[in-house]
């Protein structure tokens, strides 16, 4: 049976943190092999290139002798209860550490500058975008990585100097994350996702409080108490779209107008905020509360949040004809985050809601999609490897047409929208059935809704 040599460290994964994780032991002149699952694993020619010489063992793990790794570092989409991994994952390191780890492990080893991470089940990626773009604008070197795309060990060379680390993190990620030590630390919500993975709610919400080990600061939502820390910390912040507490961060009304406020303390009219909806109030209230403990001045995060427009396929308007609006939300990759797209939009609707949903669930519960549809929807289509789940929690409340994929459904959709209605993309699941990743089935609508427009002659 192939062996890892005694004293090196052995890589799990050539995906991107793979490679990613690869490049930094080389800096550090770590001697290190590599394993990936498949047989022909993508990034293997890049590999080589890189890293001439350095042994790369491709599937079955239990055909891998690890037992004398020098540490396992494993990359987030790897299960550390693979078969091969699962017997690794009790043993330590001489120093007490434990043997297998993920690449946030390293980065903490290597970070010479405080640390801000935020996790949750959605809004990871806009509250990470939006507090890097407030210290930005502050005049602040500001690094900001993570499961957002740019792997957070890369920052260390993109940012030799950064000053501060803004990093998106995954229940993937935090699993294998022993200490994190963060400066400030934000779980923002916690709904249905990766079930497939963690098993049961519990499993994932115990995946996601990794966040506050050794943090000097929580950020945490006060409407659900499934985001607050188990063990005391030195400082916790609450954010609520209800009106504060005294030292909670939310929104109240005054003189006929919304405001994000900081207890008693007017900061913003939510009026003024370049994003809209409920749920990006909330999102901005995390960001600001995070910014505040870690000295960010007031002034350029409420210019920030005027000026931060949001992310492509969260809610994207892509275009406007025959009076239907066509909205992308393909970053909709779970229930909750679909709940919030609906509970954004519907109140803006002069007509009524044509949802386009489906791919692969990860053993969610859609019933909670059901009222909204009720409420809101003029049909539901749906496409992909869970259709029939989701037909079968929508169609008592909805009309529901099932076709074989995303072009269809935007055939469909196209052929049943009345002026005033929204086509929303908002699948509440992931892609991987039949697209690469959420960016490609969002391009993939976008290119679309702009081909109709062409062919429709104008936007209105
Ligand atoms: N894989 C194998 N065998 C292996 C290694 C990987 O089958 O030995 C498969 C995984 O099961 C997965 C795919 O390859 O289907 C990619 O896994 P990976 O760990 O190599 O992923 P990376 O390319 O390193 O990308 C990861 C994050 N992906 C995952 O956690 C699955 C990216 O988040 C992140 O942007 C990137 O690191 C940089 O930090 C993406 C994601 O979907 C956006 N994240 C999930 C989410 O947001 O819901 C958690
Ligand atoms: P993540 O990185 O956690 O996936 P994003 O910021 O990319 O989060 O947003 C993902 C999806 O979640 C989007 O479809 C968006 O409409 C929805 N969303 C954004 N903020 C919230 C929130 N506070 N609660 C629930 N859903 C949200």
């Amino acid at each position: 049976m192939p062996k890892v040599a005694k004293g090196v460290t052995l890589v799990v994964g050539l995906g991107i943190s793979g490679r990613a994780i690869c490049r930094h032991l080389a800096r550090e002149g770590v001697p290190f092999m590599v394993a990936d699952t498949r047989t022909a694993p993508p990034g293997v020619d890049e590999f080589r290139a890189a890293h001439p010489g350095v042994a790369l063992h491709c599937g079955a793990l239990t055909a891998l002798d690890m037992s004398e790794a020098a540490e396992i570092v494993v990359s987030p989409g790897v299960d550390p209860a693979t078969p091969g991994l699962a017997e690794m994952r009790r043993h330590r390191r001489a120093d007490g550490a434990p043997l297998l780890v993920g690449e946030m492990a390293l980065f903490v080893r290597a970070a010479r500058a405080p640390i801000a991470a935020i996790t949750g089940s959605n809004a990871k990626s806009t509250v990470t975008t939006l507090l890097g773009e407030m210290a930005r604008l502050a005049g602040w070197r500001v690094a900001v990585g993570g499961n957002l795309g740019t792997p957070a060990l890369d920052l260390l060379v993109d940012v030799p100097d950064a000053e501060l680390y803004v990093l998106e993190l995954s229940s993937f990620q935090l699993e294998t994350t022993p200490c994190l030590g963060a400066e400030s630390a934000a779980f923002l919500n916690l709904s249905e996702d990766h079930l497939d993975r963690h098993g049961d709610m519990a499993g994932y919400r115990d995946a996601k409080l990794a966040i506050f080990r050794g943090a000097r600061h929580a950020v945490v939502n006060a409407e659900d108490p499934m985001t607050w820390p188990l063990e005391a910390l030195p400082a916790i912040d609450r954010f609520t779209t209800q009106p504060p507490g005294t030292e909670e961060w939310g929104i109240a009304s005054r003189e006929g107008r919304d405001w994000l406020m900081h207890g008693a303390t007017p900061l913003l009219p939510t009026d003024e905020m370049g994003l809209a909806g409920r749920h990006n109030q909330a999102n901005a209230l995390a960001a600001l509360a995070m910014g505040s403990h870690l000295g960010l001045p007031l002034e350029s995060m409420c210019e920030m949040l005027r000026r931060f427009k949001g992310l492509p396929h969260r809610s994207e308007l892509i275009a406007e004809f025959g009076g239907v609006r066509w909205v992308n939300d393909s970053k909709g990759t779970n229930v909750g985050a679909t709940l919030a797209a609906i509970a954004g939009l519907g109140p803006t609707l002069q007509g009524r809601l044509v949802l386009l949903a489906g791919g692969l669930g990860k053993g969610a519960d859609f019933t909670p999609l059901a009222a909204p549809m009720a409420r809101y929807g003029r049909e539901a289509i749906l496409f992909g490897a869970d259709a029939a789940k989701l037909a079968a929690a929508l169609q008592e409340s909805v009309p529901v047409t099932r076709v074989a994929d995303l072009e269809a459904a935007m055939q469909r959709a196209r052929a049943i929208a009345e002026s005033g209605d929204c086509v929303l993309l908002s699948p509440a699941c992931a892609s991987l059935d039949q697209f690469p990743n959420y960016l490609a089935r969002g391009e993939a609508f976008r290119e679309r809704v702009h081909e109709y427009v062409e062919e429709a002659g104008h936007v209105s």
